[in-house]
């Protein structure tokens, strides 16, 4: 079973390389995202680390002046039609010497950290050559990561907490979660922007299982009021109509500190190396402060213009596991939840959003199916925390899910069904680290 898997992983990557990145999807997504690209890294590190880098670097290219890496970079020789939203609808501000490539305005969260130090870890292993480009490329990377860093928790900690907020749910990348319900309601939906801005989406994919007409005028809504302001972050929180601090982004941003801080070790930085570590354990306190529910015993998204926790228990609740300062306590709790029926950890990859909910969707995008990358976080999150049979039991689901199934960008919950885009980058380049990575990774605990 792994060399077919292995073979059909490596086919995707190859079919959706493109110039000088890899796109999410030919089918729906034909440009370069921010998070893919860090997922896609992880597994290009395997059988072709030039990609790897390459992918990383062009992404960086794209940052701008302010830190903030994109969520699109956009590829120029793909039609405006071809992507809603595309260049044009963003119409961000010159910067930089890369203004022709056309980005947007939004953030992803920042998982490059990540996915740098993974790749430079397997670097060696292809050889004397290929460990000496990743140390060049490591040193490229890692000040641009540090600003993404310092923008998301500098202009971006819009409720004064040392967390950072997301402005938009594609920002999320977790779009249509539950999680934003609460907070999208109050966020004004003009169906009428539809139909200037065409969905493109619906011509690709079953209309059941992406956002409602409702949803995506309130995402383009969201866009025209960031971009009104020429993206601008000052008074961000008074003005615009979508604030969150989301469990999962801030974990994720917090484990890039702790990523950064070995590669800052790495490159003979001890000094920052420490810094970095002291700043995980801040977003990790900043969380438990603000995020955490003792009544669910999970993290939940904070609505920082309502002041108060979103209701919906969704698998963002679970991420903090790969925080190592988490305490005991919580860790236990969050466990109870993953292991319950509402997530059903253990015998098969957890659902985007607890099963028991009335408002479970088995096929709508976040709101119910199964997700590789939320997966591969939580496994990475059980290795943190010492629970090497759970991780192994979910490592095994993962491949078994995606070897019945094929690439696809996310899974039927309960029967296992591909959906959404098939041939899916980050599906395929997540299962090739899952079958390679039995060992117990370099960031778990010691026992
Ligand atoms: C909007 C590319 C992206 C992922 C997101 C996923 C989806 C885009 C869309 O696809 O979002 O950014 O058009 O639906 O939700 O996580 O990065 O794969």
């Amino acid at each position: 079973m792994s060399a077919e898997l292995w073979n059909s992983a490596v086919r995707v990557l190859e079919n959706n390389w493109q110039d000088d990145h890899t796109v999410p999807s030919r089918a729906l997504y034909p440009h370069q995202w921010s998070w893919d690209a860090a997922f896609i890294a992880i597994g290009l590190a395997y059988v072709n680390p030039i990609r790897a880098w390459r992918d990383l670097r062009s992404l960086f290219e794209a940052q701008w002046p302010d830190g903030r890496v994109p969520h699109i970079v956009f590829d120029p020789a793909t039609a405006e039609e071809d992507y809603f939203p595309g260049p044009g609808f963003w119409d961000v501000p010159a910067y930089g010497d890369r203004p022709a490539r056309g980005s947007t305005g939004l953030v992803q969260p920042p998982m490059h950290a990540i996915a740098a130090w993974d790749v430079y870890r397997h670097a060696a292993a292809h050889g004397a050559a290929c460990a000496l480009q990743a140390r060049t490329e490591l040193g490229w990377l890692y000040p641009r990561l540090v600003a993404q860093q310092r923008y998301l928790t500098g202009r971006r900690d819009l409720g004064g907490s040392g967390l950072a907020a997301i402005v938009h749910p594609w920002e999320s990348g977790l779009d249509n979660s539950p999680a934003w319900d609460e907070a999208m309601a109050n966020v004004p939906a003009d169906l009428g922007l539809l139909a200037v801005h065409r969905r493109r989406d619906l011509d690709r994919v079953d209309a059941a299982h992406r956002p409602t007409d409702l949803d995506y005028a309130r995402y383009v809504g969201l866009v025209l009021s960031y971009r009104g302001e020429r993206y601008d972050d000052t008074g961000l929180l008074d003005r615009h109509a979508f604030a969150i601090e989301c469990p999962a982004f801030n974990a994720i941003l917090a484990t890039a500190e702790l990523s950064l801080a070995q590669i800052a070790g790495e490159l003979g930085l001890a000094a920052e190396a420490a810094a970095h570590r002291d700043r995980a354990e801040s977003i990790t306190h900043a969380m438990v402060k603000r995020l955490w529910n003792p009544r669910t015993g999970m993290f939940h998204a904070r609505d920082l213009r309502a002041g108060k926790l979103a209701d919906a228990r969704t698998v963002a609740g679970l991420l903090p596991l790969m925080l190592p300062d988490l305490p005991a306590g919580h860790v236990q709790a969050i466990m109870a939840a993953a292991r319950s029926e509402r997530f059903g950890l253990g015998e098969r990859p957890a659902p985007s959003y607890d099963r028991t909910a009335p408002d479970f969707d088995t096929l709508r995008y976040w709101r119910g199916p199964i997700w590789i990358n939320m997966n591969w976080l939580l496994r990475r999150g059980l290795l943190t925390q010492g629970f090497r049979d759970e991780a192994e039991d979910l490592r095994t689901a993962m491949v078994r899910l995606v070897h019945r199934n094929g690439h696809f960008e996310y899974f039927e919950p309960i029967t296992g069904e591909g959906l959404g885009a098939p041939a899916f980058s980050w599906t395929a380049a997540l299962a090739l680290d899952l079958l390679a990575d039995r060992s117990v990774p370099a960031y778990a605990k010691a026992a």
